[in-house]
């Protein structure tokens, strides 16, 4: 109910919900629902073909990754791209080499795609409640260290 969501912090997850500003970095097909190591494997396939694209000049798409309770919505100026509902969410991944990297398994089975995204913004992840959190401890040994604020 209401108070057990306050207590929790998911009260900031209703209605439109938390955005982050972020970059895709690319969509996958996968074979899984659920695999760690298939979601670090497609992650640092997808890193590398970014960083060939990086290469000739061309950008990864500038995002707004918005987490509700009901599920991610991937918006790019203002047009919606995705709207991946919680249901078919079966695996959300943070990339173990990158605090700025995760990514997450949509779909039914037989086309499972994992979506990489690169956040601007150090992000703190708990997958039992589909949180995706600012780290905001993080951030700020970040500013202390290089004494600016990013
Ligand atoms: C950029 C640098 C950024 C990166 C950006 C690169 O290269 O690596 O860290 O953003 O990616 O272009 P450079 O220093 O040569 O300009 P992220 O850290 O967010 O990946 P992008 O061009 O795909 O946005």
């Amino acid at each position: 109910g209401e108070d057990e969501r306050s207590h929790t912090g998911l009260q900031r997850f209703v209605g439109n919900g938390v955005k982050h500003r972020a970059k895709l970095i690319g969509v996958d097909i996968v074979p899984n629902a659920r695999d760690e190591s298939m979601c670090q494997d497609s992650m640092m396939k997808l890193k590398g073909f970014s960083a060939a694209a990086r290469a000739r000049g061309i950008h990864k798409q500038r995002i707004v990754l918005s987490v509700c309770l009901d599920g991610i919505r991937i918006t790019d100026e203002k047009i919606v791209q995705h709207e991946h509902s919680l249901q078919k969410i079966s695996f959300i991944a943070m990339d173990t080499t990158d605090h700025r990297a995760l990514g997450y398994v949509f779909g039914q089975t037989g086309e499972h795609r994992f979506f990489a995204i690169k956040t601007i913004q150090p992000v703190k992840f708990c997958t039992h409640q589909l949180r995706i959190d600012h780290d905001v401890t993080e951030h700020k040994e970040h500013q202390k260290e290089t004494g600016k604020h990013t």
